[in-house]
């Protein structure tokens, strides 16, 4: 068996028990470890002098090989190009676009460097697999010094549709660098047409679509395939953490602070693709339009603050600090905050116990590539009174969660009314949703979506021999 080197922006912190976030980090881990191998990304440090050296720490089968950032490269890789010209542009964000050249030169010299530091490491029969924005131009990299191995390539978030990706100026070296894998995975069906569709009409080049398995590119003198593989989770853990969580002092003491008010619950990292300036209004909407729920219902919204050092992200957490306030300044009781808004991380089992002790699970961002606290919150719930997911059409998880009140997160008045449906929904239609979706999450689980990809990127080898030799 080949040995699997991830490479990702960041390595997942590793603790004896294994990672502490969910999806990439265990799925990935857990191959990691069978087959043995190596996970080589940013350590996370930036350096304010010197030159990074890389640093490896063996654990059993797997290496982790990280390594620091110089202030420069920090700034216009990571926040520069990757996340104030990508992220919004990949989330359909074109109005928060910034752009600077000097950034994305920074990027490709970034990735080109953290390629050479990685060079020394591989053997032969590596297979790579490369996650994520950060990491486009990287196998482009790896192949211009000499690299022979099968490198595949997942992107976590979505793809954009052409006529939004035009907007960065770069965008035909981004497309040609991604022709330089092997194998490329989106996260939908939605995504892929969008990739395809770019490869088509504004490259000129091919795509053959197989009846079964992935899609064959011919772009930039390179052929290559590409598929969509929906990322998972670990269901039945979740449904355990959840359990064990609820009995915890932590959710007993919140719970007994609802006195009995039904609990609307939402979990985000705190970003502008995540819909909460539009979640927050339709929770109004509601309380405005349906009296009755006035004091009788409670929001937690859970966000710790992330990228906190960009404009973008100051911004939406002042817009969210005045919102949260100006709603629960309208509502609020002696004895009701209408919304709990929370700044700060908790453990995974809280959070799955809390999905547990909630009526409806509300994840309503403007554009995701997947969303797993969707995923997560229906996993957590109890199989006889399960909570209601109200989900986003524009979540990727939206596609394989067909049981959840899917919504649009522009339009208010819709989403209030999803509300007011789940918070009433009769017991035998939860259970019915819950069964559909729970039985989704199993049957793609992230093994299965690890496995999927590492399939076709093993099985790509000797199919692009075989192209090569016509
Ligand atoms: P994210 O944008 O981070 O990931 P998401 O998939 O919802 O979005 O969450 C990642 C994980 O972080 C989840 O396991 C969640 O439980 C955890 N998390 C979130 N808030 C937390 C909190 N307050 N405390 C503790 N844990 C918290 C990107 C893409 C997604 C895609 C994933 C995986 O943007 O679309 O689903 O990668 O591919």
């Amino acid at each position: 068996m080949s040995r699997l080197i991830i490479v990702s922006n960041r390595v997942a912190p590793i603790s004896e028990g294994g990672p502490a976030a969910g999806g990439l980090a265990v799925g990935v881990y857990d191959a990691l470890k069978e087959t043995g191998g190596m996970w080589f990304g940013w350590s996370g440090d930036v350096l304010a002098s010197g030159q990074p050296q890389i640093q490896l720490e063996e654990r059993g089968p797997v290496t982790f090989a990280t390594i620091g950032l110089v202030r420069r490269d920090y700034d216009q890789y990571y926040r520069g190009f990757s996340n104030a010209t990508l992220w919004p542009a990949f989330h359909y964000r074109a109005d928060l676009i910034q752009y600077d050249r000097h950034d994305f030169e920074g990027y490709w010299r970034v990735n080109e460097w953290l390629a050479q530091q990685l060079v020394p490491l591989l053997r032969e029969d590596d297979v790579i697999w490369v996650h994520d924005y950060h990491l486009i131009p990287f196998a482009q990299a790896l192949r211009a010094q000499g690299v022979k191995n099968r490198i595949g390539f997942f992107l976590h978030i979505p793809f954009p549709a052409s006529q939004v990706l035009l907007a960065v100026p770069p965008h035909r070296l981004l497309v040609e660098a991604l022709c330089s894998f092997d194998l490329l995975g989106f996260q939908t069906e939605p995504d892929l047409r969008a990739f395809c569709d770019y490869v088509v009409n504004e490259a000129h080049g091919e795509v053959e679509h197989a009846a079964k398995g992935p899609s064959t590119i011919r772009a930039f003198e390179r052929t290559l395939r590409a598929a969509a593989y929906p990322i998972g989770i670990y269901p039945d853990e979740i449904a355990q953490l959840a359990k064990a969580g609820a009995r915890g002092k932590l959710v007993r003491t919140m719970k007994a602070t609802l006195h009995e008010r039904k609990l609307i619950m939402s979990v985000d990292r705190l970003d502008y693709s995540k819909g909460l300036v539009e979640r927050f209004r339709a929770f109004e909407r509601l309380l405005d339009h349906a009296p009755a729920y006035r004091n009788n219902v409670s929001f937690v919204q859970i966000a710790p603050p992330t990228r906190a050092d960009m404009h973008a992200y100051q911004d939406i957490r002042l817009q969210l600090e005045g919102e949260s306030g100006r709603i629960n300044g309208r509502f609020a009781e002696l004895d009701w905050t209408p919304i709990r808004y929370i700044h700060r991380q908790y453990e995974r089992q809280v959070l799955a116990a809390l999905f547990r002790e909630s009526h409806v699970g509300y994840v309503t961002p403007l554009r995701d590539g997947m969303n797993l606290v969707a995923k997560e919150y229906v996993s957590a719930q109890d199989p006889d009174d399960p909570g209601v997911l109200v989900l986003s059409c524009f979540a990727g998880a939206a596609q394989e969660l067909e049981g959840a009140l899917i919504v649009n997160p522009i339009d208010i008045d819709g989403m209030a009314e999803a509300l007011a449906t789940g918070l009433a929904m009769p017991a035998a239609e939860r259970r019915a949703r819950y069964r559909d979706m729970i039985a989704q999450l199993r049957e793609n689980n992230v093994s299965v979506w690890r496995d999927n990809f590492l399939r076709d990127l093993q099985g790509g080898g000797e199919k692009r021999r075989a192209m090569r030799a016509k």
